[in-house]
């Protein structure tokens, strides 16, 4: 099932035809130098005067209704039309789109496309192995989808069930999410890097009674028992009745009872599954993120709109034309691998690179090479991936043809100058525009980006510009007032609902209100302070709350310190967040130990290392502990962050207002700990 055998020539013959009258094509029908609404975007005839890009723009904010309407019925295939286009109210938390309607999202990504191009391909597999990708056609990735979906249903999920998927980025995985699309089941992937611990949290709280897994994962060369994690994992978790292992590779694992072989068990189903059909606002899957207290949410994404808006972004941000090769490089694990390598390209009949490998692996050169043996034409990748390449140099870049690249996206954190100016110069050869796109797990896709825009229009580095259709930002003061004027910073807020939007937090939808509606009422509250510049262009300054940004994963330094403060020796601890080159941010802990602990401070830092890595995952290690004897602190006996940040940032000009400090003591004594660690 990993590797069917096809025979060599089919690769050739695929190769070829995307060769160099391919991109000579698409070369040409970019080039269309006028910026007619209706020739851009079919769905728009019907908006009597609007012509260019902020009319249409203008159209989408103030006619949101009418709008989605001509979107929704022109992009997807609906089984029954919806009868009302949306029914929200921010002050409520109420998010409805599109009810009445009824579709099937696996129809929407596969079906509709087998009947017109059965042969297209529709994923490639980048697998780690350079030069080994696996490419399979709609049909098969129907036929995929269907055997698994039989399954499940034979297995006993049901509509309205939930299925957790701890897989590594690859077609089963993508199919997995597809089966469950099928049958109505929601799916919850975890990513393949948390722990046993973690996904078991994930697990409970979506109280899944199926996980689909593989026996081991293969990354950067090397071997994850991912299997082995599943087992430690589900002995926690009392929902668990089944648990589907695919063979990545060829190494046996342990299996219980409650285990099945999912390829052996595929080979028994048939190759067509009737597909659900699923009400508009129906659960399409939960995401577990990080917030800034208490344990990971489940963002609960529905059907319609989510599947919408994905493919609708897909194609306009990006240009992603009919033919194109669209490579994402993020994992599944996280939204932007659920709406940009799976959802938005397969809605838009696309070819969609799987990538399972790092960008340094086998040598930094990986994504290059990768562009130009696969010819993308879009890539999409995160600023720390690209400041990690900096360093090892241009060669590893011009050792290879790109000129297939068209688009260049950036997406997870802030892309600095340096990192934005070195992707745009060397590596797209200042032919190919980057897009900073800014969005989150609760937007479901792109919201500020600075495409689509007229052809000519500026494009300014590290700044992601412009509100998509539909989107309508407005930065709010420390008051809560809007800020009417440019050149302006605040909170970044959205005045009107869009489709995309997450609808509720699993199990919580109090939590949801609370986060998202409640500090700014009657606006969604995105977690993020905004900058807008005097020409109305958006620029992100990062969270506004305990959330941090490591490698582009989000994590928040509550779950961190709940960790830490897991070991017997510690007190109390303060995590935050530190600029650093090439992550974005690091972690940083400040430790303060219980009296009498007599251990090493070098092996207490190993042990908190552990700890976090097998609760949480690797990414939210700590780089720095530093041990303190208490914290800075109010008097009402607040840890002030604030001033840890400044000192962590060697600002100690600027620590502020100290007048509520307790003992001011406490930051001359951390101030003179962070000299010595340094
Ligand atoms: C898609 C995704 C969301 C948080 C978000 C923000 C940060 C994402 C960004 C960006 C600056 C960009 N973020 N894109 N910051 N510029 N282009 O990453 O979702 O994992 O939920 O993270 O990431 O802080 O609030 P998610």
């Amino acid at each position: 099932m990993w590797l069917p055998c096809r025979c060599a020539a089919k690769y050739v013959a695929a190769s070829f035809s995307r060769g160099v009258s391919a991109s000579f094509l698409h070369a040409l029908r970019r080039n269309r130098s006028s910026w007619n609404a209706a020739a851009f975007m079919p769905e728009s005839s019907g908006f009597e005067g609007v012509s260019g890009r902020d009319a249409l723009h203008d159209y989408s904010v103030s006619h949101s209704e009418s709008f989605w309407a001509a979107v929704a019925r022109q992009r997807l295939s609906w089984i029954r039309p919806f009868d009302v286009v949306q029914d929200c109210d921010l002050s409520q938390g109420r998010i409805s789109w599109f009810e009445g309607g009824k579709l099937n999202v696996s129809v929407n990504c596969l079906d509709r496309h087998v009947h017109t191009c059965p042969e297209r391909v529709a994923l490639i597999w980048e697998r780690d192995e350079q030069g080994s990708e696996v490419r399979y056609t709609y049909k098969e990735l129907l036929e995929m989808t269907c055997r698994l979906g039989n399954l499940l249903r034979r297995q006993g999920v049901k509509k309205g069930d939930c299925v957790t998927i701890y897989m590594p980025t690859c077609p089963l995985a993508v199919a997995s999410m597809l089966a469950c699309a099928r049958i109505g089941a929601a799916h919850n992937v975890v990513f393949a890097g948390f722990s046993a611990e973690a996904l078991a949290e994930r697990i409970r709280d979506a109280q899944s009674s199926t996980v689909i897994t593989v026996n081991q994962g293969v990354r950067g060369g090397k071997i994850t028992e991912l299997k082995r994690t599943v087992d430690a994992a589900v002995r926690s978790c009392p929902s668990v009745q089944q648990v589907f292992v695919a063979m990545r590779t060829e190494k046996q694992v342990e299996m219980t009872d409650r285990d099945f072989v999912l390829e052996e068990e595929m080979l028994k189903e048939d190759v067509v599954c009737e597909p659900a059909p699923m009400d508009s606002e129906d659960v399409l899957f939960l995401l577990y993120t990080s917030g800034s207290t208490g344990k990971p949410k489940g963002l609960v994404h529905t059907q319609a709109g989510y599947l919408l808006y994905a493919a609708f972004t897909h194609r306009y941000v990006f240009g992603y034309h009919d033919g194109d090769v669209f490579g994402c490089v993020a994992d599944i694990g996280w939204i932007t691998g659920h709406s940009y390598t799976v959802y938005g390209p397969l809605a838009n009949g696309g070819t969609t690179v799987l990538f399972e490998s790092t960008p340094v692996y086998p040598d930094p050169g990986r994504y290059w090479e990768m562009v130009e043996r696969l010819r993308i034409n879009q890539f999409y990748g995160a600023p720390t991936a690209i400041r990690l390449l900096i360093k090892y140099g241009d060669q590893w870049v011009k050792k290879y043809d790109r000129s297939s690249l068209t688009t260049l996206g950036s997406v997870g954190e802030p892309i600095n100058t340096e990192a934005w100016e070195w992707y745009n110069r060397v590596v797209g050869e200042g032919r190919c525009p980057v897009v900073d796109t800014w969005w989150q797990t609760e937007t479901g896709g792109i919201c500020i980006a600075p495409k689509p825009s007229e052809p000519d229009a500026e494009i300014v580095p590290g700044m992601a510009m412009r509100p998509f259709f539909g989107i309508k930002p407005v930065l709010m003061d420390t008051e809560g007032k809007v800020l009417t004027s440019n050149n302006t910073s605040g909170a970044l807020c959205m005045a009107q609902p869009w489709p995309g939007m997450a609808r509720t937090i699993h199990n919580n939808h109090q939590r949801f209100i609370e986060t998202y509606f409640q500090p700014y009422p009657g606006y969604f509250f995105t977690g993020d302070g905004a900058y807008r510049s005097e020409k109305g262009y958006y620029q992100i300054t990062g969270r506004l709350d305990d959330v941090i940004n490591v490698s582009g994963h989000r994590i928040g330094t509550a779950e961190i310190e709940d960790v830490v403060n897991q070991c017997p020796a510690v007190a109390e601890s303060a995590v935050i967040g530190y600029s650093h080159s090439i992550k974005g941010q690091g972690v940083y802990a400040f430790v303060v130990l219980k009296k009498g602990v007599d251990i090493q401070e070098a092996d207490i830092s190993k042990q908190l290392n552990n700890m976090v890595s097998e609760k949480i995952a690797k990414y939210a290690c700590p780089e720095f502990v530093q041990f303190a004897k208490r914290l800075p602190k109010t008097r009402s006996g607040k840890i002030m962050r604030r001033v840890l940040r400044k000192v962590v940032e060697c600002d100690l000009d600027s620590l502020g207002d100290l007048s509520t400090l307790d003992d001011p003591a406490a930051v001359q004594e951390i101030i003179k700990g962070h000299e010595k660690l340094l």
